[in-house]
């Protein structure tokens, strides 16, 4: 990956300025799974793997968008944003524009050179980590203040309406919020949140099955419009409700008549992930982290049977996580249907742990992991370079 001062040599070479650089990183997710977008809680961590995007302002009202890692440029005027062909990769950054230009911020052209460290289609959304690093961008080189939960609330305008995928707003909101050493409570029908210690003494593993997770597949979207379909039919009982969020356990058993056993198992993953998400805060709060590990399992096994988002890489990695020393809990994490696993894990058992989980999903299924280890890190910001204005 480039150094900041590489970044600015690379931005200079291709449009001939100095510039300023912005970060904003991925996320992995502890726990609440899908629950984002049924007004329910998460709680994710930003990670050390970021999209650094450099930028400076034009004269005129164009954006050039250089991308290093599929490197190709891409141009287009701030006053006909439309979509490129569907899954390419400027649909974020343009989508981002335009969803800030809906918004009522006037932009400046600007020359983007975009460099992105977080793995592709792992789950660990470098997707979001493109939005917010190009929004803070795009907003800063446009004289515009930057609020953070607008930003993420942007970001995900941009994800849904322009590159078309039905996201919640979890991958945006950590990116921007995300706190060094702290995984993030969120409530995503308020959106206040609260930061949660974590343990200094565990570590983040992140373990990647190399199953590329493909969003765009439609498979995420079905699940909401299953989430949504549930919400329809409660509410000819139970008028009262919004969401799922607003829907306990007992009510929904109470009325499983009114609904399709399929659409009555994925209810049934959402309103039990949100209890856990509780119940893994609570277990993080009072350090009671034996609490963890089951809840974990419970969540990966409601993903698996309920939601069916897993995948047979993804069972097994998580299988063969909670089998080694040191391991607090295993779960898939992110959207699913592939990319990675979330393992929490003490850190004298790192080395172990990355050694044999690796040996022993390559003797299964002929591919060898890569395994992360990431501390907790800080939301999106400027790099203060030194040669340019201060931090945001
Ligand atoms: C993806 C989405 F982008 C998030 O909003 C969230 O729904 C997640 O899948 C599942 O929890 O990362």
């Amino acid at each position: 990956m480039k150094t900041a001062p590489q970044l600015l040599e690379s931005f200079r070479e291709r449009f001939g300025t100095p510039s300023n650089i912005y970060r904003a990183p991925g996320r992995v997710n502890l726990i609440g799974e899908h629950t984002d977008y049924n007004d329910g809680f998460v709680l994710p961590a930003a990670i050390g793997f970021c999209c650094w995007v450099a930028g400076a302002r034009r004269s005129d009202r164009k954006l050039a968008i250089h991308s290093e890692n599929f490197s190709e440029t891409v141009e287009a005027g701030l006053d006909l944003l439309a979509p490129l062909r569907k899954r390419h990769w400027a649909n974020y950054p343009l989508g981002v524009a335009w969803a800030l230009e809906e918004s009522g911020r006037r932009l400046s052209g600007t020359n983007l050179f975009i460099a992105g460290e977080v793995p592709l289609g792992a789950g660990l959304s470098s997707s979001a980590a493109i939005e917010v690093a190009v929004g803070m961008a795009l907003l800063n080189q446009g004289g515009h203040e930057v609020n953070r939960s607008e930003l993420a609330k942007l970001c995900q305008r941009a994800e849904n309406e322009f590159v078309g995928a039905r996201v919640g707003i979890m991958d945006q909101f950590v990116s921007c919020h995300g706190r060094a050493g702290h995984a993030l409570l969120l409530d995503c029908r308020s959106l206040e949140f609260e930061l949660v210690k974590l343990p200094a003494e565990v570590q983040l593993v992140i373990c990647n099955t190399m199953v590329k997770h493909e969003i765009g597949s439609g498979e995420y979207n079905t699940r909401r419009a299953e989430c949504e379909e549930g919400v329809r039919k409660l509410q000819i009982v139970l008028p009262g409700i919004r969401a799922l969020r607003d829907v306990t356990l007992a009510q929904l058993e109470e009325h499983r008549g009114v609904l399709e056993p399929k659409v009555f198992s994925r209810c049934c993953h959402v309103i039990t992930e949100n209890e856990r998400v509780m119940k893994a805060v609570e277990a993080f709060r009072s350090e009671n982290l034996e609490a963890l590990g089951p809840l974990m399992q419970d969540s990966h096994r409601s993903l698996r049977d309920d939601y069916e988002v897993s995948c047979k890489e993804l069972d097994l990695m998580t299988e063969i996580a909670v089998a080694q020393r040191g391991v607090i809990g295993a779960r898939m994490t992110g959207g699913g249907f592939g990319g990675c696993t979330i393992n929490l894990v003490a850190d004298v058992a790192v080395e172990e742990f990355k050694r044999q989980v690796s040996a022993q999903y390559f003797e299964k299924t002929g591919q060898r992991p890569e395994i992360y280890v990431s501390a907790a890190s800080e939301g999106a910001q400027q790099v203060d370079t030194g040669t340019v204005r201060p931090a945001i």
